[in-house]
């Protein structure tokens, strides 16, 4: 008779793979990878797709006033505050398949398991998919957990726009559409799960150099988001002298060079990047009047991120070769460290698969990040191929992505008997 402590053992590897490989398939890219924008059409087929699993195993799905996806399956103490295990579905514009989606499969493998081994459990539990946990479409990233965990107003969610300028709300409308249309359940308010468990894969080099499947995340690093404007003046490429000219490249370089050495006073631990940039009117004969750009700042601590958060406004107080700038923070998270019992749980559920595993802070944010403001939260890493993400190239192995979600469902398996 299969019972909670059994429940490692008894996931269905060959299904999660299954369940892994369908998934990949909705916003596949050619040759390989995925583009599933959040709230776009590929993300709201994922979230239908998930909510038709759970029916199939009997759990009741709801979703919640920003879109987030959970998946019920009862307890036998049904007032208990839930279990919570899950990640995101949504990814970036040219992603690999294993990002986020490998956190909600997890928690579909323990629903599976728990089902198929009629195994009974005291506490609820709830696998969750977060909206826009990416923010590549939206920013900043991480909507649905930030709200949910009171840490961002739903105005301010509502209010971003995307390139091709349509608003969050307008998106997130359709999304809720579709999700009515699929007979899900309306729950519409944020709640306090009992704790939150993230298997994510690590996006980074360490446990792939260590040959090791899996390991406890002890936290994770602070992470700022900046949208600046150069405004200089359009004019004509052939006919303006150097000195009469409000060139918004040259003002928008200037300006980066000095943002760039005062983040290098810091050293090799700053992580400084500017991904998003473009030009208006962008012709080639026509000096730029505009310079749009991102900026995503990272670091481990608080303190150093608020020191560059300062450097930073002050840098885009002043004028760069005549142009004037707007430097705004759409987004200071800070670091977070996660709950030591629960990472303690998670590294000894992993121990029993890889005796050598380390503890690692994880460079990328996730979901549990703002979900450790809400309630016990810790994360589980897995090995990607050379460390790559936010890549098609991202890749996993199958063994390793089976042992990590066995040593997440240990720990789960124990916290749902409590
Ligand atoms: O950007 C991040 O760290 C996450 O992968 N969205
Ligand atoms: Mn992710
Ligand atoms: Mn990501």
């Amino acid at each position: 008779m299969n019972t909670l402590t059994s429940l490692a053992a008894s996931i269905d590897g060959q299904r999660f793979w299954d369940d892994m490989l369908e998934q990949a398939k909705i916003g596949a890219l050619t040759p390989r990878g995925l583009r599933r924008l959040a709230l776009d059409d590929n993300d709201n087929k994922a979230r239908c797709w998930l909510v038709d699993q759970g029916r199939a195993l009997g759990c009741e799905a709801f979703y919640d006033a920003m879109g987030n996806i959970f998946l019920r399956r009862e307890g036998q103490d049904p007032d208990l505050p839930p279990l919570l295990i899950g990640s995101h579905l949504d990814s970036q514009p040219s992603a690999g398949s294993y990002d986020g989606t490998l956190g909600v499969l997890a928690g579909l493998a323990v629903l599976r398991a728990l089902q198929a081994n009629g195994i009974a459990h005291r506490r609820p539990i709830e696998v969750v998919s977060w909206t826009n946990e990416e923010g590549a479409r939206f920013a900043p990233g991480a909507s649905g957990s930030s709200w949910f965990a009171g840490q961002r107003e739903a105005a301010s969610i509502l209010a971003a726009e995307d390139d091709d300028g349509v608003s969050f709300a307008d998106a997130l409308a359709r999304c809720l559409e579709r999700l009515d249309a699929h007979q899900v359940n309306y729950r519409p308010d944020p709640f306090t799960p009992f704790a939150f468990l993230e298997l994510h894969i690590e996006q980074g080099p360490v446990l792939e150099s260590l040959g090791v499947p899996a390991c406890a995340v002890q936290g994770i690093q602070g992470v700022n988001w900046y949208s600046v404007t150069v405004q200089g003046q359009a004019n004509h490429a052939g006919t303006t002298p150097e000195h009469a000219r409000r060139d918004a490249f040259t003002g928008a370089h200037a300006l980066i060079t000095a943002l760039r050495e005062a983040v290098a006073e810091h050293g090799e631990s700053v992580r400084f990047t500017i991904g998003k940039f473009a030009l208006e009117p962008n012709a080639t004969n026509t000096i730029p009047q505009r310079a749009t750009f991102s900026i995503d700042l990272r670091h481990p601590s608080a303190a150093v991120l608020a020191a560059l958060d300062e450097t930073f406004q002050r840098l885009g107080a002043k004028q760069w070769s005549g142009c004037t700038v707007e430097l705004k923070a759409s987004s200071r998270v800070p670091p977070v460290e996660f709950d030591s019992q629960l990472v303690e749980m998670l590294n000894a559920s992993v121990k029993a698969y890889a005796p050598d595993a380390p503890q690692l802070v994880s460079g990328a944010f996730h979901d549990a990040i703002h979900l450790a403001h809400r309630c016990p939260t810790a994360m589980l890493f897995m090995p990607c191929r050379d460390g790559i993400s936010h890549h098609p190239d991202e890749h996993i192995e199958r063994d390793d992505a089976e042992i990590a979600v066995r040593a997440l469902a240990d720990t789960a398996g124990t916290l749902l008997g409590r």
